[in-house]
């Protein structure tokens, strides 16, 4: 093996764990990297109909992009529109309103697909 040969095998493997790194990093949004969407948990909902009466209610929010509700995980996320900033207490209070008990309110970087993903991932059910 030439020097030339082992520094471009040594920059290739550089570069695969870099990527496997950046991959890895927890959602959770830093002061570093923006927040993209407001995930909580949340008590109470039990049929389809909770679900909508949530939804509509945080459609009706000027910032509101993508939702999902998932009742068996108890996980209510939203994604803020592109350019948009949503404040994460204000979204957990529409939920309170809505008659829901909000136990956890975080603000992630995550998307809401990818937050849908993980969430399925995690505690698929049947
Ligand atoms: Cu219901």
């Amino acid at each position: 093996m030439t020097p030339f040969q082992f520094t471009s095998i040594a920059r290739r493997l550089i570069g695969v764990l870099t990527v496997s790194v950046v991959a890895a990093l927890p959602v959770t949004a830093s002061a570093a990297e923006a927040a993209r969407s407001v995930k909580l948990q949340v008590n109470g909902m039990v049929c389809a109909f909770c679900a909508q009466g949530i939804e509509k209610r945080l459609k009706a929010l000027p910032a509101a992009g993508p939702i999902f509700i998932d009742l068996r995980n108890k996980v209510v996320a939203i994604e803020q529109r592109p350019g948009q900033t949503l404040d994460a207490e204000r979204v957990a209070n529409e939920v309170r309103e809505s008659g829901y008990e909000v136990v956890a309110t975080e603000a992630v970087a995550a998307t809401v697909a990818q937050i849908r993903t993980e969430t399925r991932a995690a505690n698929p059910g049947r």
